[in-house]
């Protein structure tokens, strides 16, 4: 069976155990904390990120789209592209707009707002800190300021483009809405 390193709270986690569950391939989940990831995955792994698939021969691999076309090589019964060479190429744009572009309105919609910045906080920290020995109120603040600083701020997002990062979001919702 599968093993999925990951995070409940992680964009690309749910992406990959949506197609999973899509092609009914069994996995298991497995949460991990920042700790554990620097002590299980050799740094040949690459990009340090979440999720990480372990294979039953214990292989492992990282990145969702490369990961997904890797199992989709494996069943050719239900794949999850048109089989139209035009209409696969639009798929993947989707999916390349999705994980590329959409990712600065996604960190900005979680971490600029403080409703949504205070819960999630407190999601990552119970999840992915649970082995680092700080008072909780400190592990709150520190993920805060990481996610915000590097994914929002890191990104470019200022008070002067961010209703143009929301527009562009919005904008694209509203062009994709009669396609989908
Ligand atoms: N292109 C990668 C992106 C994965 C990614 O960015 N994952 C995020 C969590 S959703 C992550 O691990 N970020 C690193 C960090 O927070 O330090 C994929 O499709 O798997």
């Amino acid at each position: 069976m599968l093993t999925i390193y990951g995070l409940k709270i992680s964009y690309f986690t749910g992406k990959m155990e949506a197609y999973l569950r899509y092609k009914e391939i069994p996995f298991r989940f497995q949460a991990i904390t920042m700790t554990e990831f620097e002590k299980t995955f050799p740094k040949q792994l690459g990009a340090q990120q979440i999720p990480v698939l372990q294979l039953e021969d214990g292989r492992l691999m990282t990145d969702t789209t490369p990961m997904i076309d890797w199992l989709e090589a494996d069943d050719k019964n239900t794949p999850i592209l048109p089989s139209h060479p035009a209409m696969a190429f639009f798929a993947r744009l989707i999916e390349d707009y999705a994980d590329e572009y959409l990712w600065r309105p996604a960190m900005h919609y979680r971490w600029s707002y403080w409703e949504s910045a205070n819960l999630l906080r407190r999601q990552i920290v119970d999840e992915a800190t649970d082995d680092i020995k700080l008072p909780k109120w400190m592990k709150n603040r520190m993920i805060y300021r990481r996610q915000l600083n590097t994914f929002v701020r890191g990104d470019g997002v200022t008070k002067a483009n961010w209703h143009h990062v929301e527009n562009a979001y919005l904008g694209g919702m509203k062009i994709l809405d009669p396609i989908f």
